[in-house]
């Protein structure tokens, strides 16, 4: 199966997302490291977000680990992250929950709308660029107050996550597509 090199851009990209801790592999004390940093980044969000947050994460490695960890030592490594292209419907509610989770941090008014301090603060704690995190929200099509909406980002998210999708507004986070 071939898929767009978009696609495998995504995939090293996450993969260095995911390896938070720049071990040169994901293991469960990157998800903790993300989760945390994550959380702080959304000071206005209520407990029960930040906690779904966290167990979204927590639930991510699991996935990962399940799926992936071929050698089950505890850590996935490049050559294995890369299977997470092969079967993408494994990953698909793990990551509707993740999706979920982050644009509620995102949303703490419950409006629908994500300013752009909470968006950046949100996606430079995962990790993402600054020029591409702009980029990102230029794509989301903010409205006249520069609010992005909270089902376009959720939508986004999961299709950054779809190997198949090209053209996606994701694509503006991988530095190499500029
Ligand atoms: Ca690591
Ligand atoms: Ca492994
Ligand atoms: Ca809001």
């Amino acid at each position: 199966m071939e898929h767009p090199q978009a696609a495998l851009s995504r995939v090293d990209l996450i993969f260095t997302l995911f390896d938070a801790n720049g071990s040169g592999e994901i293991e469960a004390h990157d998800f903790e490291v993300m989760a945390r940093r994550v959380v702080e980044a959304a000071p206005q969000s209520d407990a029960a977000a930040k906690a779904a947050m966290t167990a979204a994460f927590h639930r991510y490695w699991k996935t990962l680990a399940e799926h992936l960890d071929d050698d089950r030592n505890g850590r996935v490594d490049r050559e294995e992250y890369e299977d997470s292209v092969l079967s993408p419907e494994r990953f698909e509610s793990t990551i509707d929950e993740f999706a979920r989770s982050l644009a509620r941090l995102g949303d703490p008014d419950g409006d629908g709308l994500i300013e752009r301090q909470v968006f950046t603060a949100l996606m430079t704690a995962i990790g993402f660029e600054q020029q591409n995190i702009d980029a990102l929200f230029a794509a989301l099509e903010p409205d006249r107050d520069d609010r992005i909406s909270v089902s376009n980002w959720v939508i986004s998210i999961k299709d950054f996550y779809q190997p198949d999708a090209a053209g996606i507004p994701g694509d503006r986070l991988v530095p190499s597509a500029g």
